[in-house]
């Protein structure tokens, strides 16, 4: 709490030609639920290329798309079972095609999602895996053991999924016979893969090239600090009170990777310079890691000059809105990526998560376990503080230098679903931990386009929607917001296009001192003053051009309210 100081020095220098990465508004797509194009109730990629111009009004560079590849669906497409195709429950590869023609036109990039970790059960390496029986070189693409125990009825070693339950599965053979388990760190229909076997590695090079080919501008790589486990498989040495092994979404500051064998074992780097070598045959193509990795001191080797351009920066999203502690995140991130020539990423939302909307309306230690997700049961956020804080959190980390990513609906302002009933579930998590879970699908839910026009606000001509939205997200409708001033949606636009227009993602950074306390941070990048106040007393602020406001009275009052953000010109 203590720990902000009174410098001001730089932490960040301008840099002159930055690579579009480093600066860049990162828009992330979940396909299921942008817009459905065909009226099915999904979302699909004609949806999205007819619904472009919105993102392009909005100001964005890129957009990141979680996976479109063909698949069962078990886990909402992170599951594939063909890295080459397009699931037809999104269209065809000449529907992307399309989308990447019409996005470039309006000079915005396309990010795709890779997901190396693990397949479907369903892709053809699997099935020929389980058909070709123990000692056969196909079960190598993946990690299959005998078990333990007298007739090989124990699992092979005591890891956890991260979805709940035994992180292995024993097949049973021709005849009812029970024979190996294989791993898999999410869903039992996500088989691990082994990434020592070369034609693995082999194999994910050419996807790579296959969709750089196609023109997509770069991947987000999924689960990357897993790829790699630890020889031998030794068990994971975390317990809960219970004396259970605790399944560990990444590695924690206190942990290492010899007591959890599962995630950052040493061997991915060479994988990360195999991928960033075949990005480096193309022009200008980046690739970002989700990797759950802290602290920054970490994270930032994933980030060395050969290896990805940049990370997830869960550490930030992570931190509570309050000053000290965004105080410190910040400097730590731009100095422990700046130490290895990286710009640090920031995000405080995506499909994982619960939206930041939601989050900010509980005390920061009442929002439940990253995944868990919120159900009807459990105590509801106040949403009017959660709008607002969020509104503040978004104003202050736009300003930053870097590049960052926003979740589809956060340029609404929209809550998480936090009652949706059981019966609409999806996410494995729900499923695997017999609801005790409720898990993701709740930030996961159609966006509300056009306000009231039918039941499902304008995602789909038809109404229709996989996940049904809450009642209040009529009043989130884009429509509703487009040209509003003081909308989250006009509030988003304002403050993307003065990033742009002051160049902030290649700013030269520096915290405000003489403004910063406990409750209030302010800092200036590249000629823009930004201050946030946390309060809960109103501010005087010093004089200068408003730029932009989460406060939208404030440009006829000049105290700056309790969360809220203010740019000011210099
Ligand atoms: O997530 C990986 C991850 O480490 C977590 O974010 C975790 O999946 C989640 O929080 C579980 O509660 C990636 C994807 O973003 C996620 O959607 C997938 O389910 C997962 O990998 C498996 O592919």
């Amino acid at each position: 709490m203590s720990k902000i100081t009174a410098d001001s020095k730089i932490l960040h220098h301008a840099i002159a030609d930055a690579k579009w990465w480093r600066t860049a508004v990162i828009y992330q797509i979940y396909p299921r639920s942008f817009a459905d194009g065909n009226g099915d109730g999904m979302g699909d990629l004609i949806g999205v290329t007819s619904r472009l111009d919105s993102l392009a009004e909005l100001g964005i560079d890129a957009i990141w798309f979680s996976p479109f590849f063909k698949s069962p669906q078990k886990d909402a497409g992170y599951d594939v079972s063909d890295y080459r195709q397009i699931d037809p429950l999104f269209g065809t590869n000449d529907d992307l095609d399309a989308l990447i023609a019409r996005a470039t036109q309006l000079g915005i990039k396309i990010i795709v999602d890779l997901v190396p970790n693990h397949t479907s059960d369903q892709h053809e390496w699997f099935k020929a895996a389980v058909a070709a029986g123990p000692g056969s070189p196909e079960r190598e693409y993946y990690i299959f053991r005998d078990g333990k125990g007298k007739n090989g009825e124990l699992p092979p070693n005591n890891w956890n999924s991260i979805f709940g339950g035994p992180a292995w599965t024993r097949l049973i053979g021709p005849g009812g016979k029970p024979e190996q388990w294989y791993l898999h760190m999410f869903d039992s229909t996500q088989p691990d893969l082994e990434w020592n076997n070369p034609v693995v590695a082999e194999e994910f090079e050419n996807i790579l090239r296959f969709w750089f080919d196609k023109g997509v501008a770069g991947f987000r790589v999924d689960v990357a600090h897993g790829m790699v486990k630890r020889d031998g498989l030794p068990d994971h040495k975390e317990h809960d009170k219970d004396g259970k092994p605790t399944p560990h979404l990444g590695l924690t500051p206190e942990q290492s990777e010899e007591r959890v064998p599962y995630w950052v074992q040493p061997g991915v780097h060479e994988f990360i310079r195999r991928f960033r070598k075949v990005a480096d045959e193309y022009e200008d193509r980046a690739l970002c890691a989700e990797a759950s990795v802290s602290p920054l001191n970490r994270l930032k080797l994933w980030v060395r000059p050969d290896e990805y351009h940049q990370t997830f920066n869960f550490d930030y999203l992570e931190t509570k809105f309050e000053s000290a502690a965004l105080k410190n995140i910040v400097t730590e991130s731009l100095v422990e990526f700046g130490s290895v020539g990286a710009g640090s990423t920031w995000v405080l939302s995506n499909h994982d998560q619960v939206r930041h909307a939601t989050r900010y309306g509980y005390d920061h230690g009442k929002v439940p376990k990253q995944g868990d997700g919120i159900g009807p049961d459990y105590p509801q956020p106040d949403e009017a503080l959660g709008l607002r804080k969020a509104q503040a959190a978004t104003a202050f980390m736009l300003g930053l230098p870097g590049s960052a990513y926003i979740y589809q609906g956060e340029e609404l302002g929209l809550p998480e679903h936090t009652t949706l009933e059981s019966k609409y579930r999806e996410d494995p998590t729900f499923f695997r931990t017999k609801g005790e879970r409720v898990g993701r699908d709740g930030c996961r839910v159609p966006l509300p386009w056009e306000s009231a026009v039918n039941a499902s606000n304008g995602f789909s001509a038809t109404g229709l929607g996989w996940l049904p939205q809450p009642e209040s997200y009529h009043r989130y409708a884009r429509d509703v917001q487009r040209g509003v001033a003081g909308s989250t949606l006009e509030l988003y636009k304002r403050l993307i296009a003065v990033r742009k227009e002051f160049n902030l993602g290649a700013g030269e950074f520096s915290w405000h001192d003489s403004l910063t306390s406990e409750t209030v941070l302010a800092y200036s990048n590249n000629g823009v003053l930004v201050v946030t106040n946390f309060g809960p007393d109103p501010l005087a602020l010093p004089k200068g051009e408003i730029l932009a406001t989460s406060q939208h009275d404030l440009w006829v009052a000049d105290l700056l309210e309790a969360n809220q953000t203010v740019w000011l010109k210099q």
